[in-house]
């Protein structure tokens, strides 16, 4: 899975990609190199970062999600919480709802539920704004699968068949370093949930915190180790900036 961010505060990509055209062929180029999903984000979720309005997202997901789809035949999820945005970025030509809220926002489930496309549920504590402050875990690996297993079954009980939900253990939302190493280490656990998996460890903090304070730009090789790391480890779909990196480490070490 290919980021594509679409966010003008982004500080991954300077938010050079607010151009629909810019983000078409950054989105293009990301097939070439080998992603078979893009995922394309109007939100930005980084601590800290302004909330953004149902407009305003609407208007910066709705016409890149267009042209992506004009153009390829590539998987296109949407990364939003807003039940509005996952109506319109469908029938835009999204396939798949990437929820960092894991659809706990009102009429989202609903939403989701209504619409025939998978869905990515992800674990978050607390909300971005303040979730770093003091996260607190019994078990950070144990209750983040307990989270996931609930949201699951809440999934069913809206509609949503198991065939379409992927799970996701929100690496770095909520999350000390030492909670993020041990969620790494124990990601085999999450086979238990019966669902596919996928990871976000790319360019994040814990990569940086590991390789001494590593500002984003050197966080290259560390975020391609973790994903072949997370696909070992049982991961089936990996969201990462470097796409034709990883799959070139993924294919030289016959994982993809
Ligand atoms: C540098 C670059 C530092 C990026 C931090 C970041 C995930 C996600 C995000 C994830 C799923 C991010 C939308 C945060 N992370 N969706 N979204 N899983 N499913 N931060 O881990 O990339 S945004």
């Amino acid at each position: 899975m290919g980021i594509l961010n679409v966010t003008p505060d982004s500080f991954s990509d300077g938010g050079d990609y607010l151009v629909p055209d810019t983000a078409l062929s950054q989105a293009l180029t990301m097939v070439e190199e080998g992603a078979t999903i893009i995922d394309v984000g109007g939100e930005s979720t980084r601590p800290g970062a302004a909330t953004v309005s149902v407009e305003e997202e609407l208007r910066r997901v709705v016409p890149v999600i267009e042209a992506i789809h004009s153009k390829s035949d590539v998987s296109i999820s949407v990364d939003t919480s807003k039940p509005e945005v996952m109506r319109a970025a469908v029938a835009a030509g999204a396939d798949i709802i990437n929820d960092v809220r894991a659809l706990r926002v009102d009429g989202a489930m609903e939403a989701a539920a209504s619409l025939d496309v998978s869905v990515c549920l992800m674990h978050m504590q607390g909300e971005p704004g303040t979730m770093q402050q003091q996260p607190v875990y019994e078990d950070v690996v144990e209750d983040v699968i307990s989270f996931l297993g609930g949201r699951v079954a809440h999934c069913e009980l809206a509609g949503i068949p198991r065939s379409r939900i992927l799970v996701d253990p929100g690496f770095g939302f909520g999350k000390n370093l030492d909670h993020n190493l041990q969620l790494l280490k124990g990601l085999g656990h999450f086979s238990r949930l019966g669902v596919p998996l996928l990871v976000g460890l790319s360019r994040k903090s814990m990569i940086g915190a590991l390789l001494g304070d590593a500002p984003v730009e050197k966080r290259v090789l560390g975020s391609v180790g973790a994903a072949v790391v997370a696909i070992e480890r049982g991961a089936a779909v990996v969201r990462v900036h470097d796409v034709r990196e990883t799959c070139e480490a993924l294919a030289g070490t016959g994982l993809l």
